[in-house]
Parts: structure tokens; sequence; C-alpha cells
């Protein structure tokens, strides 16, 4: 079974190469964009195909598994997510960074086996930076392996959140007053990649140490969890309790200590699940 998810990771990390070079060629030129939920919830001909690209070579390699897109989804496909091996994909995380040049963009592919995350690949074309894990394997960028920083003093950390696509004027207060109330504990400083996959990466590599946001799914969060625990972090559910990848929000850093800390001062924000 060891075996399995060695080969399945290394399969995926060659479809997510090839997926990078797709997204790297389309980054510098005129992209064509279109709308999805609100106005700022972007999407391009990119983020279709490679989608199609992605899911294509997995599933002639490995037909009986299923799989979660972000863009089969958006094309009415329902979220199913059971025991059955399930890869769980977002060709494009940061979409409208994307849509900017703005070079913090990344393939995500996660795998989940008995609903268990058991391996992910997220990977910043742009950048060349290939994050990959295996579940009790530890965490690597780029075959060097990454560890968070294991901050535990929330007035020592740099933290992560983000704005999201959502316009909702409820939506933008909560957010605005968790970010006043993260600043208002004297934090070192706040900071948004535009990507939750590579905010978590980053968590996982030590260069920050915490992240939390409302309102992403599954596709953003899965393959990006496996990387940030193995480099030993911490995931959890924002209200309390352990992450779950269709609850739509996720904090996660480099200790419990951290995280606990952080989901105390925190608005919760609804969204519908995924
Ligand atoms: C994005 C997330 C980001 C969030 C954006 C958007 P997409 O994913 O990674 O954290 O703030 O609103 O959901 O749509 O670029 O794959």
């Amino acid at each position: 079974e060891d075996e399995d998810v060695e080969n399945f990771l290394e399969t995926a990390v060659e479809v997510a190469r090839n997926a990078g070079q797709v997204v790297k060629a389309a980054f510098a030129l005129e992209k064509r964009v279109e709308t999805k939920s609100s106005a700022a919830d972007l999407v391009t001909e990119t983020d279709q195909n490679v989608e199609k690209m992605i899911i294509g070579t997995l599933r002639e390699k490995f037909p009986d598994h299923c799989f979660i897109g972000e863009e089969s989804v958006a094309a009415g496909q329902k979220i199913e997510l059971t025991d059955a091996p399930t890869w769980i994909i977002d060709p494009v995380d940061g979409t409208t960074n994307f849509v900017h040049s703005f070079p913090f963009v990344a393939v995500c592919i996660g795998l989940a086996i008995n609903k268990n995350l058991v391996a992910g690949v997220v990977y910043n074309a742009i950048l060349d930076e290939m994050f990959t894990a295996i579940k009790g394997k530890g965490a690597y960028c780029n075959d060097a392996q990454i560890n968070c920083s294991g901050q535990e003093d929330i007035k020592q950390s740099l933290v992560m959140t983000e704005i999201g696509s959502s316009r909702k004027v409820e939506h933008i207060t909560a957010k605005l007053k968790n970010i006043e109330d993260i600043l208002r504990t004297g934090v070192h400083g706040m900071r948004s990649l535009g990507s939750a996959a590579l905010n978590m990466c980053h968590v996982a590599r030590g260069d920050s140490d915490l992240y939390v946001e409302y309102g992403i799914h599954c596709w953003d969060m899965a393959a990006a969890a496996v990387i940030l625990e193995e480099a030993g972090g911490y995931c959890a559910d924002p209200r309390g309790g352990p992450l779950d990848i269709m609850s739509r929000q996720i904090i996660c850093g480099s200790s419990v200590k951290l995280v606990e800390t952080v989901s105390k001062l925190l608005t919760h924000i609804e969204y519908e699940r995924d």
C-alpha cells in the first residue's frame, strides 16, 4: 500500500510539472477572463484546460479512481468524497494572481483514500517550487525537507489571511474584524499571497507561522494540508475540532498553541458547505 501511495505521488508530481508548464506559458499572455460566483471570482481558459489535462492523465493511469476538480464542479459536477481513492484538484489556485501576472499561482493535486488525505502536490510553476508530501513521510520543497517554524507566540508571528472573492458586506466586515483582532495582539505582521495552498506551503516552510481563511473550498486546501502536517504543523477547524475540508474554512499553523490562541479571537463566517 505504501508503494501504491509513492507511485501515486510520483505520477502526481509529473502531472503537476506538465500542468505547470501550461500555466507558465499562459502566465505572461493576455487572459480571457470570466466570472463565477461573484464579480471577483475569476476563471480563465487555462484553469479549464489544465484541469482537463490533469484529470485526463490521472484517469488514464488510474481508471478506478475518483475526481473532485474546481472547474468540473463549476461546470455542474457534484462533490462526492467516498472511500475510493479520490484526487482533489485545483488547476490554478490563485486565479486572480494568474489574471494579473502576480507570481503566486499553484497547481494543486491532493489524494484522499478512505476519506483520509494521504498525499499532496502544490506546484508554483512561476517560481519553480514543487511542494510535496506523503502522509507519514515528511514534507519537501524541490527535494529538500521543510519544517514549520514551531512558533507558539502570536506576538512573534507572521500571520497569513485572505480577503477572498466574496463581496458581500457581511463577509467583508467579518474578515476586516478578524484582521483587526489579530493585529491587536501585537503580531509581527500580516500577509496574503492570494493562494490558500501557497499560504499553507509557506507556513509549512516556516517563513510564516499561521494561516486562517473562511470561504475557500476543498480543492484549495486538500493537497497543502498534507504538506503542512508533514512539516510538523497543525490544521484545524477555526470553530474547534479537526479540519473538515468540506467546511469552507481552515486555520493552520506552526503549533497547536498558536492555532488555539488565534482561534479564540475569530469572528466565524458562514458559508455553504462544499
Ligand atoms: C483562491 C484561494 C484564496 C482565496 C480566493 C480564491 P482560486 O482560490 O486560494 O485563498 O482568497 O478567493 O478562493 O479560486 O484561485 O482557486
